[in-house]
Formats: structure tokens, sequence, C-alpha cells
């Protein structure tokens, strides 16, 4: 039986996963959620995820909720090594990415679009101020780097691209940082990747 993931199409946190997949090869039954209605925040999805937040998924008797902690899963048991080491500083550094996609690159371009795609009220001048540090921090990284963790692609990259490559739908262009559009551009390259609108 194929995993189930709890989705909405915009998202860039379900797109992360839907992307994981599609690179695995691990097929993924989608399963949309009435975002707008509030289905999230009603039974039955409240009580898989009490977060009341997408995604969510859900394979057998796993369930599981933030897009971080479904990319390991994912990556342990059905990608490999490669994905996810198991070593203690190659696990350290991916963890290190995964904690920006959740943080600065959530609290910067992910928020700033928020704002401006989905009429979120938050505060738009100074989630621009964020995206503006942690794209500036990401480009000297991926100047000297082909990719965030580590010598090849692994969950950190999947983790952080969506909010960074949607930043634009936020006034979030990544035209300033040619060093994060090529290290996107060498994503979409990925055997197996897909899409997302917006990417
Ligand atoms: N840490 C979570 C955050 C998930 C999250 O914020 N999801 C959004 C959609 S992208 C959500 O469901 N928000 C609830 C709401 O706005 O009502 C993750 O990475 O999956």
């Amino acid at each position: 039986m194929a995993a189930k993931l709890y989705d909405l199409e915009p998202s860039g946190n379900c797109y992360k996963v839907r992307l994981l997949c599609a690179l695995l090869g691990v097929p993924l039954e989608i399963v949309p959620v009435d975002f707008l209605a509030g289905a999230h925040k009603k039974s039955p999805l409240i009580d898989l995820n009490p977060f009341g937040e997408i995604p969510i998924f859900e394979d057998g008797d796993v369930v599981l909720r933030d897009s971080q902690a479904i990319l390991i899963y994912i990556a342990r048991k059905w990608g490999n090594e490669a994905w996810l080491p198991l070593d203690a500083l190659s696990l350290a550094r991916v963890a290190d990415w995964l904690m920006v996609a959740e943080n600065e690159i959530e609290r910067g371009p992910g928020e700033a679009r928020l704002h401006d795609k989905f009429g979120y009220k938050l505060d738009v001048i100074e989630a621009r101020k964020h995206a503006a540090r942690v794209l500036g921090l990401m480009n000297k990284h991926l100047q000297h780097n082909d990719w965030l963790a580590l010598g090849r692609p692994t969950i950190a990259d999947i983790a952080c691209m969506p909010c960074v490559a949607l930043g634009h739908e936020g006034g979030v262009p990544l035209t300033p940082y040619p060093a994060v559009a090529a290290w996107v551009a060498r994503i979409k390259k990925l055997p197996g990747f897909i899409g997302t609108p917006g990417v």
C-alpha cells in the first residue's frame, strides 16, 4: 500500500515531501486537504496532527508531521546513505540545514510569500529582512559548495529549496543571489525531479 501525503499543492512543506518521493521513486498517494475550509484543524486530520498543520504523512501505522521529520523517515526507509548518511559529522551537517529550513528560511522567504500570496497578516518588511540575511549567507556558502551539507545532494537541499525557489512569490527573487539560483538549477536537473507551480 502506498504511503499517503495529506497535501496542499502550493505548500512548500508539502512539495518537499512530494519531491523526495519522486527522486527516490517512492509511490505516494496524494490526499488533497481543503485548507481554506480548515480541514487540517478538524477531525480526522487534527487527530493525526494535533498541531493543526500539513504535511501529514501516513505509512501504514506510522503517522508523521513536520516536513523535516518526514524527509528523514523517507530518506532512511527508501533511500540509502546518499540522502542521509548516519556518520556523526555528516548527520550533523545535514541537521544543521534542516534547522535552517525550519527557522531562517521559513521566517524569511517563507513568511514573505505567506503574506503576499496567501494574505497572512504578518510583518512582511521584517520577513524580507530575514530573507536577505539567510539568502546572503546561503549565496556565500554556495559560491564554494555545489550542495548545502555534503559534496552531493542530501535531504538538506530538498528541505531548503522549495521556500527559497518560491520566494519570488513573496517579493524575494533570487536575482541578487546567483549562487543560490545556480543551486536551484542543479536540483532541477536531478533524475526524477518534479516541479510545482512557481518552481
Ligand atoms: N514545521 C512544519 C510546519 C508546517 C506548516 O507550517 N504548514 C502550514 C502549511 S505550509 C500549515 O499547515 N499551517 C497551518 C495554518 O496556517 O493554519 C513543517 O515543516 O512541516
